[in-house]
């Protein structure tokens, strides 16, 4: 039986969709799955997504690095905030990390009850979609958006997802998102960066003066790790 792909543009919206027995892939581009995907491929043995500052904090006494993001920086007092760059580093390797961030661990929370939940980036994007066509069920992007709101980068990245893939699983009935992702992918496809110019995170990052950030995490393919959450930790998938 052919499978179905869709789209979910905000972690809100998600309890509309047949995702139980599904596969959902949460997307943060800007900047949090971007990050978990750099960690990986850095080393990291497996990062726990929780929804607030003391959770994460609570984790270190067992030993974790731990990570916080809020206005797009790390929060004082913690390890880690949410640049790709500081997981750079090789004090990261082998670690397993606490992280928390504004919207992307949020999502990954929203999608418990998942059949299975992975982990996607344009860093990944290639690696993502070769998985994805190993999963027997459906599948649904979901993008972490901004608090609840629709954002460009990630509904692009789920256009990639759509447009490398879409030959081999059916849109479903509610089509129209998996629809307009493919085609805002397409048309923004060879100048990613620019189709972002005026997007609201790139002005936010901007002000921050991350815009490497914005830069980096838009260029595929970078690893073929493919981070999936396994009895509440990310681990690489084998
Ligand atoms: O919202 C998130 O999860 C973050 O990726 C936001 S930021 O890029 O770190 O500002």
């Amino acid at each position: 039986m052919k499978h179905t792909i869709d789209v979910c543009f905000s972690p809100a919206m998600l309890p509309m969709y047949d995702y139980k027995g599904a596969v959902v892939v949460v997307i943060d581009v800007l900047r949090a799955t971007s990050s978990m995907c750099v960690a990986f491929e850095h080393g990291v043995r497996s990062i726990v997504p929780v929804a607030t500052l003391e959770e994460s904090l609570a984790f270190r006494s067992k030993g974790f690095l731990v990570g916080a993001e809020r206005k797009g920086e790390r929060v004082e007092g913690f390890d880690l905030g949410n640049s790709p760059f500081s997981f750079m580093d090789e004090s990261v390797r082998d670690r397993d990390i606490a992280l928390t961030t504004t919207n992307g661990t949020q999502a990954i929370k929203a999608a418990e009850g998942a059949a299975s939940i992975a982990i996607g980036s344009f860093l990944n994007l290639d690696a993502l979609c070769e998985w994805l066509k190993k999963q027997d069920r459906n599948i649904v992007l979901l993008c972490s958006g901004w608090k609840s709101a629709f954002n460009l980068e990630d509904t692009l990245l789920a256009g990639a997802v759509c447009d490398r893939l879409d030959g081999l699983f059916g849109f479903t009935d509610h089509r129209d998102a998996a629809i307009a992702a493919k085609c805002l992918y397409q048309v923004a496809q060879n100048d990613l960066l620019g189709f972002l110019e005026n997007s609201s995170h790139r002005h936010r990052l901007a002000n921050l003066h991350i815009e490497e950030d914005v830069a980096f995490c838009l260029v595929p393919n970078q690893t073929a790790v493919v981070p999936v959450l396994v009895d509440g930790a990310l681990v690489a998938a084998k």
